[in-house]
């Protein structure tokens, strides 16, 4: 399929305003349905899903879709392109797979998360040649972590239809420019500074206080690339490894929070905007360990967090999931620590815990179909698996639980497909469903998955 046979299968909805672009990533699971993507049967099917989808838009295509501002709805059938294979692509695919799309993917290892599930192309996330074949082979194209390559988004922006775009995924690449975005829209972070030398460094933390937190301004997730500096005797040897990075640096003040939470809001081009409920989330060594969902936080500030994540999707003019974490502090103050503009971590949760997953959510979006209902339906403790646990789990996978039981909960567990279990790295997560949240976190202290 050509790239302008792309264009002519998309449905043009028109609703007189500007589509807002910018940009994330997701990326897709697993063999269960068997897919074989790419190839002539699926270019076929896609082309009769768009056609009845432009069918039923009657009317409304007319004159006006020829214009800039044109609202795109791709509907089954058509091919989602993914930019990166890990386990957001997975998830992700697995939940359009249901609502009937394809997904193909871009990744540079061989049987990726994703890849098992959907068709890869596998190559170097800066690979034009191979991000063009992409676009040839997807309708709609949609990245599932930060850092993919932003010429070749931007590249793909041009030539093919990311409805995204790339300018979110240029703000939030970068840590300074992030902070400065989250500000425009209303929003607080931590009083933060720009460090290019030993001396900057020195005079930041003298001026911010200690302790605080040197981050690379690029590449860095799940911890990678920060340094916590507590007294002044550990700046000079945090410089060195840090400038090493070669990437801008940022010293932000170590905000004392009493919680760490995270809303994900939804975004379509159409601007409608909806948010999945907070949840309160538990790092061990700067990875997400716990998300706990009711986030036991008063109303107040969940109506708040939850504001201001729509304020800041609306403000960046996001499309498609962004993520947006928090720090609560004991006063009550909230201040943003990190966007991303993709699924995320801590949205696990709403696999099973709510009407609509993130995954659902995100590809509803990125199509431009009516957003789900986000509510909960059950109290849950979405529980990471990292590569130390894997044997624990699979040894509690093989015996009968009588603790979950007694608990009354029951426990869901996704894995990743990955071919490598290495210490600290994200295999799956368990979705504890509970009656309560202390039930599901009863259960995990009574676990041994975690004991390692
Ligand atoms: N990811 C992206 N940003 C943060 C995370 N955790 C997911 C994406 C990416 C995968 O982690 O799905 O592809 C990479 O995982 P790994 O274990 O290969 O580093």
């Amino acid at each position: 399929m050509s790239g302008g046979d792309n264009v002519n299968k998309l449905v043009n909805l028109f609703e007189g305003e500007g589509a807002a672009c910018d940009e994330f990533g997701c990326a897709i699971p697993g063999s269960e349905d068997g897919q074989e993507a790419g190839g002539e049967t699926e270019a076929a099917d896609s082309q009769a899903g768009l056609k009845a989808g432009a069918e039923a838009a009657g009317a409304e295509a007319g004159p006006k879709a020829e214009t800039a501002s044109a609202r795109r709805a791709i509907l089954p059938g058509a091919t989602i392109g993914v930019l990166g294979g890990g386990q957001l692509g997975r998830m992700l695919a697995h939940a359009g797979n249901r609502l009937g799309y394809r997904f193909v993917t871009l990744d540079p290892t061989p049987d990726s998360p994703c890849g098992q599930t959907a068709a890869q192309i596998v190559a170097a996330y800066d690979d034009r040649e191979a991000a063009r074949e992409l676009a040839q082979r997807s309708d709609v194209i949609t990245y599932e972590f930060e850092n993919v390559d932003a010429g070749v988004a931007e590249m793909l922006e041009r030539e093919s239809y990311v409805p995204q775009g790339s300018k979110l995924l240029y703000t939030t690449q970068h840590r300074l420019r992030e902070k400065q975005a989250v500000e425009a829209a209303g929003a607080q972070v931590a009083p933060y500074a720009e460090i290019e030398s030993l001396a900057g460094l020195q005079e930041a933390a003298a001026r911010l206080g200690l302790p605080a937190v040197l981050k690379t301004a690029t590449g860095g997730y799940d911890g990678k690339g920060q340094w916590v500096l507590r007294s002044e005797d550990e700046l000079a040897t945090a410089w060195e490894e840090a400038s090493r990075v070669g990437t801008q640096l940022v010293l932000e003040k170590f905000i004392v929070f009493d919680k760490e939470i995270s809303v994900i809001a939804a975004r379509s081009p159409s601007g409608e905007v909806k948010t999945f409920p907070p949840a309160e989330n538990i790092h061990v060594h700067n990875i997400l360990h716990l998300s706990i969902v009711p986030a036991r936080i008063s109303d107040k500030v969940r109506a708040e967090a939850e504001k201001l994540a729509v304020s800041i999707a609306e403000t960046l003019g996001a499309v498609g999931l962004i993520a947006v974490e928090m720090f609560l502090t004991a006063d009550g103050e909230l201040y943003v620590n990190e966007l991303a503009p993709r699924p995320h971590n801590s949205g696990h949760y709403t696999m099973e815990a709510c009407r609509t997953s993130q995954f659902e959510q995100h590809v509803r979006a990125i199509c431009d179909l009516p957003l789900g209902d986000p509510s909960l339906l059950t109290p849950v403790v979405m529980a990471n698996i990292l590569g130390e646990h894997m044997e624990p789990l699979l040894e509690w996978m093989g015996e009968k639980d009588s603790a979950a039981e007694k608990l009354g909960v029951e426990v869901k567990v996704h894995l990743y497909g990955k071919a490598e279990a290495k210490h600290k790295r994200k295999m799956g997560h368990l979705n504890v469903l509970a009656p309560n949240v202390d039930a599901a976190l009863e259960w995990i202290a009574q676990s041994k998955i975690w004991r390692v």
